[in-house]
């Protein structure tokens, strides 16, 4: 009897002090869609945008009967309206998504159940990017967060002329439109003096290398990143492949970075719903295996975006070393499937991945969506150290501290060669 009550109570301490280091714990975001200050024009913040966040735009089309192209002729501030009395107002606003605004609100003491934006708007037209920033990454317990820029960007490109680092933010060299949409942006590295041809001759792949050797000096990046569709493959005969073999991992290797590999996207099944309408697809895993062992010179971050995925990676990752597991991407990041993700690769990889990144895109998600996480991995941990005292095997708050700063920062530091 005496035993039983003591596992209980070192059940209950376990939770107890899981929770207190988790919310100590300074995380490292380490994929956003957020930007320092010096590229704030490419940024997001402020309530119209969390409002009109594509979940939630997602969430309104199957809520309120407006066509899409009528939304899309509406301003800014009148989509947020809508999507705010639809899914605020006339509905509890009860799924992940909207329940994080709530959370935001909260959490910036702004109503959470007003009938209209107005308080909220009233307390962002008095607040200034720079401030804004360390307020939100304090609320939310991030130290830094990992930007995505994309050189091709012809709005954020020229913004990087004059953007000095800043110790909050670090660069990805994002590369969505040089591997998959190369046909349509060719001509713009060759405006750049880059000379490049549309096939890929060996001085154009020469050209494109050193194209990314250039933005690596400008962004100094931890990493560089792609997001892939489902039928991803490799090898293949594709300008894909041959550039991602022949530049990419060559200038990867170059740098001494990883390459991240966001794999599973179906892009634009519903094209009227714009940002919304992508999809998810399951992913053949042989390709992440053939560039692992092919290439074991180069570092792969990989987030997947099928459920179905997610096992196979955990079996990838016990083969291979240069392989990092990370985050619960998109339409995963929901506690159902976070915890399920969680405990698979905790039980298969101990404490060697990074269970999550925000992937915030507008500033004040990283609020929410680490409150969340936070909140979903507390008893998922707690548990597996449970686990562990039942079978002989007891843990000290130093054993967790350790584990945390492994799971939320160092894991990232060690894989991207970022200094402490
Ligand atoms: O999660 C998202 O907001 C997606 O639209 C994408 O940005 C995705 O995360 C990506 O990086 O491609
Ligand atoms: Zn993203």
């Amino acid at each position: 009897m005496n035993q039983i009550v003591e596992d209980k109570l070192s059940k209950q301490n376990l939770v107890s002090v899981v929770e207190e280091e988790l919310n100590a714990t300074q995380i490292i975001d380490i994929h956003t869609h957020l930007y320092k200050p010096s590229l704030g024009a490419v940024g997001l913040w402020g309530i119209d945008e969390l409002v009109t966040y594509h979940y939630l735009e997602a969430e309104l089309f199957r809520s309120d009967d407006i066509a899409p192209e009528k939304y899309w002729a509406l301003s800014k501030r009148e989509q947020a309206d809508l999507i705010w009395r639809t899914l605020f107002v006339e509905n509890p606003p009860i799924s992940e998504a909207t329940r994080g605004v709530v959370a935001v609100l909260q959490a910036l003491d702004l109503p959470t159940e007003g009938r209209d934006l107005s308080e909220a708007r009233k307390f962002y037209a008095g607040q200034t990017l720079e401030a804004h920033i360390g307020k939100v990454f304090r609320l939310a317990g991030i130290s830094e967060a990992v930007m995505t820029n994309d050189p091709l960007d012809p709005a954020e490109a020229p913004l990087w002329k004059d953007s000095p680092p800043h110790n909050l933010f670090h660069a990805v060299l994002r590369l969505d439109r040089v591997l998959e949409k190369w046909p349509e942006h060719w001509q713009k590295l060759q405006a750049e003096g880059y000379r490049v041809e549309q096939n890929p001759t060996p001085a154009t792949i020469a050209e494109v290398r050193r194209f990314l050797a250039d933005w690596c000096k400008v962004m100094e990046p931890v990493y560089m990143a792609v997001s892939l569709s489902d039928d991803f493959a490799f090898p293949e005969n594709s300008i894909r492949a041959q550039l991602l073999r022949d530049a990419v991992l060559p200038a990867c290797r170059e740098f001494n970075i990883p390459l991240s590999l966001m794999i599973g996207v179906r892009r634009q099944v519903n094209p009227a719903i714009r940002l919304a309408g992508d999809g998810s697809g399951k992913a053949d895993l042989r390709a992440v295996e053939n560039l692992c062992r092919e290439f074991p010179q180069n570092r792969f971050l990989a987030s997947l975006l099928s459920r179905e995925n997610q096992h196979e990676l955990c079996v990838y990752s016990r083969k291979f070393a240069n392989l990092m597991p990370f985050g619960c991407w998109w339409f995963l990041n929901n506690p159902s499937i976070v915890e399920e993700i969680t405990r698979e690769r905790i039980e298969m990889l101990g404490m060697s991945f990074i269970p999550q990144h925000s992937d915030a895109r507008v500033l004040e998600q990283v609020i929410y969506k680490w409150r969340n996480t936070r909140r979903t991995m507390a008893p998922i941990l707690a548990n597996s150290y449970a686990l562990l005292t039942e079978d002989g095997r007891p843990v000290t708050r130093e054993h967790i501290r350790h584990d945390l700063d492994r799971l939320f920062r160092k894991n990232f530091q060690k894989f991207c060669g970022v200094a402490n």
